[in-house]
């Protein structure tokens, strides 16, 4: 391989271009060769931000034509597997912003065409793993400081949801996030998922039942309640709060300047995900270019992609069922033990 990647990026939204601007200005190692986009404007405007890169309307043409090493695919969940089944046929590199599908059938699917090859090509895009203060909180855990890990406390806060928001997609596109980062945390696997639905938020859409309850139990009996929110107006916030045998720690309140003016005292929030984990997006992008340049993956893997995928589509029959879901995944395969997709080293 060289030593400068070939990357396509396949979506061209928020996320596809932060990816093009974060590949363009402040990645080693690669370079936007493709911007995949069906929407001519917004393609346009992605490829103004990466000089050189060609625009594509189909990822197949990108393909066939621009010499890839690699994919980041940044579009809407159902249109992942259309392009990971032939990247992996082309053995090209892929890191697929999450979840990686929408449901487990696909999710198993893929994981199936990737065991094909020699070894893993996807990582999924579950970006919390390289957030500078997950990775603190990931430490105590694991070094038994404060003693055992008893609960979590999350709150996964969204100003805004967009129209196309459901009551499922809350699950499966946002508590996503968590479903993935609480067993990782707590370095066990799901158990179980049950949901309760407070009182409804009158800011939301009518169909929207916001906000959510999330209450997960891991197999070693951790467990975290997920307070998730998607109009609350306010910012973008992400917090977690760790109960030990001897103590609590958090990770999330908002830091930087603070001012105490006008008799209050004020300390800015965050506006959306794009900033909060700007440095962990930073860091997951560099890692997989590194990794990629070595043949391999370094972050979350599709197993654990799939195992979202599989936990997000029992919390969507616990919504509609009140009653505690059990989260049952099988067995990982010897394939993806090798090579290792943890994350613990920094960069
Ligand atoms: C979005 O896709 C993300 O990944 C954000 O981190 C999450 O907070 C938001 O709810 C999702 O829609």
């Amino acid at each position: 391989m060289t030593k400068e990647i070939r990357v396509a990026v396949v979506g061209a939204g928020l996320m596809g271009a932060d990816h093009i601007r974060r590949i363009s200005t402040r990645t080693t190692g690669a370079v936007v060769a493709a911007v995949v986009e069906p929407d001519a404007g917004r393609a346009a405007a992605a490829a103004a931000l990466a000089p050189g890169a060609s625009v594509r309307a189909r990822f197949e043409d990108a393909l066939d034509l621009d010499s890839l090493d690699a994919v980041i695919i940044a579009t809407p969940a159902a249109f992942h597997e259309p392009v990971i089944l032939p990247a992996l046929q082309a053995g090209i590199a892929i890191l697929c912003e999450k979840p990686l599908t929408d449901d487990p059938e696909s999710a198993l699917r893929i994981l199936e065409a990737e065991q094909q090859l020699s070894r893993p090509h996807i990582q999924v895009g579950f970006m919390r793993r390289f957030d500078a203060e997950y990775l603190e909180l990931k430490a105590l855990i694991d070094s038994g400081d404060a003693g055992a890990l008893l609960a979590l406390h999350c709150a996964h806060r969204n100003p805004s949801a967009p129209p196309s928001a459901t009551t499922a997609g809350m699950i499966v596109d946002s508590v996503a996030h968590e479903l993935d980062i609480v067993p990782w945390l707590a370095g066990s696997p799901l158990a179980s998922v049950e949901v309760r639905f407070p009182r409804r938020n009158s800011l939301a859409a009518k169909n929207l039942r916001d906000p959510q309850l999330i209450l997960l139990e891991t197999e070693s009996g951790v467990l975290a309640d997920v307070e998730m929110s998607v109009n609350i107006q306010f910012g973008y916030q992400v917090r977690t709060e760790g109960v030990f045998e001897r103590g609590v720690a958090e990770i999330g309140r908002p830091s930087g300047l603070a001012q105490w003016r006008s008799g209050s005292y004020a300390r800015a929030e965050h506006a959306n995900f794009d900033t909060r984990f700007a440095g962990a997006y930073d860091v997951e992008v560099q890692r997989w270019v590194n990794a990629t340049l070595l043949g391999r993956t370094d972050g979350p893997s599709a197993w654990d992609g799939y195992l979202v995928a599989v936990a997000a589509e029992a919390g969507v029959l616990a919504q509609t069922t009140g009653s505690r879901v059990e989260i049952k995944s099988g067995h990982k395969p010897a394939f993806y033990e090798l090579p290792p997709t943890g994350v613990s080293t920094p960069a």
